[in-house]
C-alpha cells in the first residue's frame, strides 16, 4: 500500500469507504486522519509480528523499561519517518487535494506525563528501537492525559484532557493478555510440607488490560512494544461479587472506584502527596507487568531459569520501585524459590534510575495506609528491610552505620528510594554532576554501602523528533552540508564546526531560524493576538512551572529591562521577544501565582506604547510535546536558570540547542556537559555554583533582605509586584513577594546582579550578527553527545547488557 503514490492512493480511498463508506469529498480531516492512521498501522504490523518473532528466538535479551509516565507527542509523523515514506505520503495526499499539515493537526497530543521524565520515557522507547534493540515500555493508559491548561484573565484554569474522544488508531487491545491485579484483603499464613505458604484472601481485583503501541525504529524493520495497562471491572465479576447479592449500587460503586485507577495522570512532579489513589496506580501498572513478563518467559523457556540473564527491567525513578517486592512475591508464592534465590533473581534483574534532588519529591508512604492496601507486599518489603538492616548491623559492627538513614521502614514510613537502592543492582543519575551529587549527599551512605551500584548517564534527547521532524529545513541543510550520516551517528554532526565561519552557511541557517520565527510569530499572532517582530531576540523559556526552575528570575530581568528603558527611551537594546510556555500543578498556588505574575507583565509591557516595541512578553498556553516542536526551531536563547544542584538534568537545554539556540543557564544539570562540549564562549553561564548553593544551606550567610536593601533595580522590581504597578489588586502577589523577601530558598536575588549581566552579554552577543551565528552553529555541531541515542547505548552496554537484534 505504501510502495509507490498510486497504490498509496487507492488504499487511501478504499480505506475510506470501509471505515466510513464516504467518499473523499464528503469526509472530515479528523476522517481522513483516521484512515491514514489505520493505514501506516496495517503497515506497520507485518514488521511488529516479526520483530516479536525474533525476539523469541534463544539468547535475546530483553529490557522492559517502567514507568507511570510515556510523553509521547504526536506519532503519525513520527512513524511516517522512521517508515521512510513520509515524501511520499505528503505527495500523494496533495495529489488527492489533502493538506498534509492538516491531517497530522487532527491528531491529539497524548499527555501521558508531567515533563522531562515521561518526555525522557518517550525519547528512550525512540531510541531503543531505532538501535534495534529489544527494549519495550511499560506503563499506564491514562483516559485523562495531564491536564489542558487555559489562560483565563492571566491565570491557570485547568481542563480535563479527553485524548482518547475520537479514539486511538494507535493502539491494539489485547483483552485476552488481561492480568487480575489484587488489592486489600489479608493474607493467611500456613505451611505445605514444611515450606511457609502465604494465601491472600477477601481481596479486591480488578483486571488490568493490555493495550500496545508499536514504536517503530528508524529504517530499520524493528518494531517494538509500547505496552498500556487499563484498569477493568467486567460485568461478570461485579455482578459475581455484589450485585448477586442486592446491592446494585454497591457494585457499579466498586466498579467505578476500581477503574479510577487508570483514569488519571497526577499533575504534580515535584511534590509527593501521599495519596493512596498514586500507590493503587504505582502497584497496578507493576503488578500488571511482572505478571505479563514472567508468563511470557515461561510459555518460552518452560521454567524460570535464568531469568536475570535474559529479563532487565528498569525503573524509571522510584514510581515503579514495588516492582522489587512484586518480583519476589511471584517467584516465592507462586513460583516456589526460597527467599535467597528468589532475592539472588531480583536484584540481578531491576535497575533503577534516580531523577530528583529535592527531598520532597523523594517518595515515601505510610506503613498504614501501604499495609492495608497491599499487605502481602509490605510483608516482603517488612522482610527486605529486616534482612538489610540486620546486614549493616553485621558489615559495620563497629561503626554505628546511620542505619536510621539508609533502614526503608523509617518513621512509620516506606522510604521508596531506599527500597530501589537495596533491590536493585545499578543506580544511576541523570548527569555527571547529578549522579556526584546523590554521590556526596542524597545518596551519600548508600555510596559508602554499594558504590559499585553508582554510575551515570548523562540524558538524551531523539534527534529524530526534535531535530528531523521538527525541523525538517535545517536537518535538510545538515545533510546537503556534510552529508546524512549524522542521522544514524549524531556525534557526526561535529563535522559541522568547519562551517561555523562560513559565511554562506551561517546566511542559511539564519533564514532557517527566521523561517521559524516567522512560523511562530503566526501561531503567537492566532493564539495570543499579540504581534512580534522576527528581528526581535526570542528568548524562550518553556518547562513545567517550579520555584527552583527559576520563571521568576526572568520576569524580574524583564521588568528591570522595562524599568530601565522607561528611564532612557533611547537606550539601544536589541528587541526582544520573551516567550513563556508551563503548566503548574494544580495545588502549587507559588506557581499559579508565577503565572499570573507573568501575564500581569506582559498586559504592561506590551500595552505601552512609548517603550517602541522594544520589548514583548507572551505566554504561549498549554505547552505540550507539539508546542515544542513549533517553539523550539524558532528560539534564539535558551533560559536554563535552575537553581544550581537543583535541576537533575534537563532535557529541553538539549532540544534547544539541537536547534541552534545560545543557552543562558546556570552550572545545573546537564548545562555543565553543554558549556563543556561547546566550550564557554558559546554559552552563557551566570550565578552561584552547586558548592556555593549548598554552602548557604549548610552555614547559612544570606539574606535576600540585604540584597534587596543594597540594589536599587531589585528594590523597585519587587515593589512593583506589590504597589500597583501590575495593575492588579495589591495582594495578588503577596506571597511571592514574601517568599523572595522571607523565603528565598532558591537564591532569585542573591542571582539577579549576575542574571541581568549575563543577559547584557546575550544582547551584545546579538548584535555580532557573524559571531552569533557561529555561535549557533557550534551549539548544532555539538549537540550529537546530546542524542538519547548515546545515552540508550550506554544503558545497553554498561547496565543491561542487551545486544542489537538486526530485523531483515
Ligand atoms: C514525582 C512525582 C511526585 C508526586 C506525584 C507525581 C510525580 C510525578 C513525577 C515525579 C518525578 C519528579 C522527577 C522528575 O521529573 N525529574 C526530572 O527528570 C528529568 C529526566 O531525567 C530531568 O531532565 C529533570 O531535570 C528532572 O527534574
Amino acid at each position: 500500500m505504501f510502495s509507490n503514490k498510486e497504490n498509496f492512493k487507492r488504499s487511501f480511498l478504499e480505506k475510506l469507504q470501509t471505515m466510513y463508506a464516504i467518499s473523499l469529498e464528503e469526509s472530515s480531516d479528523s476522517e481522513r486522519y483516521m484512515v491514514l492512521g489505520s493505514l501506516v498501522r496495517d503497515y506497520v504490523s507485518k514488521n511488529w509480528v516479526k520483530t516479536n518473532k525474533h525476539y523469541l528466538q534463544d539468547g535475546v535479551k530483553q529490557v522492559y523499561y517502567f514507568s507511570l509516565e510515556f510523553l509521547l507527542g504526536r506519532m503519525l509523523e513520527s512513524y511516517l519517518i522512521n517508515l521512510d515514506i513520509k515524501d511520499m505520503c505528503k505527495e500523494a495526499l496533495d495529489e488527492l487535494g489533502i493538506d498534509y499539515n492538516n491531517i497530522i493537526g487532527q491528531e491529539p497530543d497524548p499527555g501521558l506525563g508531567n515533563g522531562g521524565l515521561g518526555r525522557l520515557g518517550a525519547c528512550f522507547l525512540d531510541s531503543l528501537a531505532s538501535l534495534n534493540l529489544p527494549g519495550h515500555g511499560c506503563g499506564i493508559r491514562y483516559r485523562y492525559g495531564l491536564f489542558e491548561q487555559k489562560i483565563v484573565n492571566g491565570y491557570q484554569v485547568e481542563l480535563p484532557d479527553n485524548w482518547l474522544k475520537k479514539g486511538n488508531v494507535w493502539e491494539v487491545k489485547k483483552a485476552e493478555k488481561a492480568v487480575e491485579v489484587r488489592f486489600g484483603g489479608d493474607v493467611k499464613i500456613g505451611t505445605v510440607n514444611g515450606k511457609m505458604t502465604f494465601i491472600h484472601e477477601n481481596y479486591h481485583s480488578v483486571m488490568a488490560v493490555p493495550y500496545d503501541t508499536p514504536i517503530v525504529g528508524y529504517k530499520n524493520n524493528t518494531v517494538n512494544t509500547l505496552r498500556l495497562w487499563s484498569a477493568e471491572v467486567a460485568q461478570k465479576d461485579f455482578d459475581f461479587q455484589a450485585f448477586s447479592k442486592g446491592d446494585y449500587l454497591k457494585a457499579v460503586e466498586y466498579k467505578y472506584s476500581m477503574e479510577a485507577i487508570s483514569q488519571v495522570l497526577y499533575p504534580d512532579d515535584s511534590y509527593v502527596q501521599g495519596r493512596l489513589l498514586r500507590l493503587k496506580q504505582q502497584y497496578f501498572f507493576v503488578s500488571a507487568g511482572i505478571q505479563s513478563i514472567v508468563r511470557r518467559y515461561k510459555k518460552k523457556h518452560g521454567s524460570l531459569e535464568n531469568f536475570a540473564d535474559n529479563i532487565s527491567i528498569h525503573i524509571n525513578d522510584t514510581h515503579p520501585v514495588l516492582a522489587i517486592p512484586e518480583l519476589m512475591r511471584i517467584l516465592m508464592d507462586e513460583e516456589g524459590l526460597g527467599w535467597d534465590d528468589a532475592w539472588q533473581v531480583t536484584t540481578n534483574t531491576v535497575s533503577y534510575t534516580n531523577h530528583t534532588t529535592l527531598s520532597e519529591a523523594l517518595e515515601k508512604w505510610p506503613v498504614d495506609m501501604f499495609k492495608g492496601l497491599l499487605p502481602r507486599i509490605y510483608m516482603i518489603v517488612e522482610e527486605i528491610n529486616k534482612r538489610f538492616c540486620q546486614e549493616m548491623i553485621n558489615k559495620y559492627p563497629k561503626h554505628s552505620q546511620p542505619i536510621d538513614k539508609v533502614a526503608i521502614i523509617h518513621d512509620g514510613h516506606i522510604r521508596m528510594a531506599n527500597l530501589a537502592l537495596v533491590g536493585s543492582y545499578s543506580v544511576n543519575g541523570v548527569s555527571r554532576i547529578h549522579t556526584e551529587l546523590l554521590k556526596k549527599h542524597v545518596l551519600g551512605v548508600f555510596y559508602s554501602i554499594y558504590p559499585y551500584k553508582f554510575n551515570n548517564k548523562t540524558n538524551g534527547v531523539t534527534h529524530r523528533r526534535f531535530l528531523i521532524k521538527a525541523n525538517p529545513k535545517l536537518a535538510e541543510l545538515i545533510s546537503d552540508t556534510i552529508g546524512s550520516s549524522w542521522i544514524y551517528h549524531p556525534s557526526d554532526l561535529i563535522v559541522l564546526r568547519n562551517y561555523a565561519n562560513d559565511k554562506s552557511f551561517q546566511e542559511e541557517i539564519l533564514k532557517i531560524k527566521q523561517d521559524n520565527k516567522k512560523k511562530l510569530a503566526m501561531l503567537i499572532r492566532r493564539q495570543n493576538g499579540i504581534d512580534v517582530d522576527i528581528s526581535s531576540i526570542f528568548d524562550v523559556h518553556v518547562k513545567r512551572l517550579h520555584a527552583y526552575k527559576r520563571q521568576v528570575l526572568n520576569v524580574m530581568h524583564i521588568m528591570d529591562l522595562y524599568n530601565r528603558l522607561k528611564d532612557n527611551p533611547n537606550w539601544d537594546i536589541t528587541p526582544r521577544t520573551f516567550i513563556f510556555g508551563a503548566k503548574a500543578a494544580p495545588a502549587y498556588h507559588l506557581a499559579k501565582e508565577t503565572i499570573k505574575l507573568i501575564n500581569s507583565v506582559a498586559d504592561v509591557i506590551n500595552n505601552d506604547k512609548t517603550i517602541n516595541d522594544k520589548i514583548k512578553v507572551v505566554f504561549i498556553e498549554n505547552y505540550n510535546v507539539s508546542l515544542a516542536e513549533s517553539i523550539i526551531p524558532a528560539a534564539d536563547v535558551s533560559e536554563q536558570i535552575s537553581t544550581a544542584s537543583k535541576e537533575a538534568s534537563g532535557t529541553g537545554n538539549m532540544k534547544f540547542m539541537m536547534n541552534g539556540a545560545l543557552t543562558i543557564g546556570t552550572l545545573d544539570g546537564a548545562n555543565v556537559e553543554i558549556k563543556e562540549e561547546v566550550g564557554e564562549n558559546n554559552i552563557v553561564i551566570f550565578g552561584l555554583n552547586a558548592l556555593e548553593v549548598q554552602n548557604y544551606y549548610y552555614h547559612g550567610g544570606y539574606k535576600a533582605m540585604d540584597i534587596y536593601n543594597s540594589d536599587e533595580r531589585v528594590k523597585r522590581v519587587i515593589d512593583q509586584m506589590v504597589n500597583g504597578f501590575l495593575l492588579t489588586p495589591q495582594e495578588e502577589f503577596k506571597a511571592l513577594h514574601n517568599h523572595l523577601l522571607y523565603h528565598d530558598e532558591y537564591f532569585v536575588l542573591k542571582d539577579f546582579s549576575s542574571y541581568v549581566e549575563a543577559q547584557c552579554k546575550v544582547d551584545n552577543t546579538y548584535k555580532q550578527r557573524e559571531k552569533w551565528l557561529e555561535t549557533s552553529i557550534i551549539n548544532i555541531a555539538h549537540s550529537g553527545k546530546f542524542s538519547s541515542d548515546r545515552t540508550i547505548g550506554e544503558y545497553a552496554t554498561g547496565i543491561w547488557k542487551v545486544s542489537p537484534v538486526v530485523i531483515d
